[in-house]
């Protein structure tokens, strides 16, 4: 992480006066959540989530804005448009809510959400998104390494590959009942690439608990790959031993591969990949070789053809 830097405050800390105001609103919404709530200590969307520390995970590339990170989202469970997830994912219940570990391990279980919040020091990571769509935004999340999951599952010697099940319930997502993708959705990593530092668990962002069309309770964030293989609203992490199918790889094998690291050299069969708009931006930059996080992770891919295994 030599070219990054721990900065001296959290960026949920120096919050423009949108996001404030937009906090405001969300704390007037949690405390009536908060009258109707059954467990106690519950965390809803927007609340502020304490004991969040810095880490050199950072970017200096101008934040995204909270509006446009709420309301402009790929969920699919809750339509196909940009603007419908932040319409209409007040629906999904996020509490109870648990995440089932298991296959190639010797330790399955099963955890509950508050558990996991527990798991390990919640870190503010600044990280890239960059969408299949050549779109990208500056997001600020709040999580904790996948690997620290995952370690505590003990995979077996047979262990290669990791599949993601996210939730499938008709009852309160809408966009289940369209056959545009193979419900649920699922997504997958190898095993090294679930391990690497970089690949998170999230569970907020600006600081605050994730909202719900950005994927709450818990979603994965894997920086260096386009935005589709991080799922959101986990419910399942399964160790395997052959590479999973994923619900895009199934949908169009030939315009989303497995591995769909971000690549400005290996075009969409419909377009380029090699530029990118910015949300927020009116110019489109050149797209970068995973992402920008290539002195991070391109020895993951030493010797393989990306051409190939795009
Ligand atoms: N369960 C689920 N996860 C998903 C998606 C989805 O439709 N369903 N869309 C993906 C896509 S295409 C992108 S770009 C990112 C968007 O994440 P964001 O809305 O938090 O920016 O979520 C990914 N995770
Ligand atoms: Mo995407």
């Amino acid at each position: 992480m030599s070219n990054w830097k721990t900065p001296a405050v959290l960026s949920s800390e120096i919050t423009p006066q949108e996001v404030y105001l937009r906090r405001r609103e969300f704390m007037r919404i949690s405390a009536w959540a908060a009258l109707g709530a059954t467990l106690p200590g519950s965390l809803f969307a927007g609340e502020k989530l304490s004991g969040v520390v810095r880490t050199p995970y950072q970017l200096s590339d101008p934040l995204t804005p909270l509006e446009d990170i709420t309301h402009y989202n790929n969920y699919y469970e809750f339509g196909t448009d940009k603007e419908s997830p932040g319409k209409t994912a007040g629906s999904l219940k996020t509490r109870p809510w648990t995440v089932a570990v298991e296959g190639e391990v010797h330790k399955p279980k099963v955890w509950d959400i508050e558990t996991l919040l527990k798991l390990a020091p919640l870190e503010e990571r600044v990280y890239r998104l960059r969408c299949v769509e050549a779109w990208s935004m500056v997001i600020p999340w709040v999580g904790f390494p996948l690997a620290e999951l995952i370690k505590r599952a003990e995979p077996t010697g047979n262990a290669k590959f990791v599949e993601f099940t996210t939730l499938n319930d008709p009852q309160q997502m809408p966009g289940v009942g369209s056959p545009v993708l193979d419900w649920p959705y699922r997504e997958g990593l190898r095993l090294d690439e679930a391990m690497h530092p970089l690949t998170l668990l999230a569970v907020g962002l600006y600081g605050e608990v994730l909202p719900n069309q950005n994927g709450a309770p818990i979603r994965l964030v894997v920086p260096w790959k386009y935005g589709f293989k991080s799922a959101k609203s986990i419910v399942r992490i399964r160790l395997l031993e052959q590479m999973p199918q994923t619900s895009w790889m199934k949908a169009g094998p030939s315009e989303y591969g497995f591995y769909s690291n971000v690549n400005p050299e290996v075009d969409h069969p419909r377009w380029s990949q090699a530029k990118e708009r910015r949300i927020g931006d009116f110019f489109k930059r050149p797209t970068l070789l995973f992402n920008g996080y290539a002195p991070q992770v391109a020895q993951l891919y030493a010797g393989m053809d990306l051409q190939k295994f795009f």
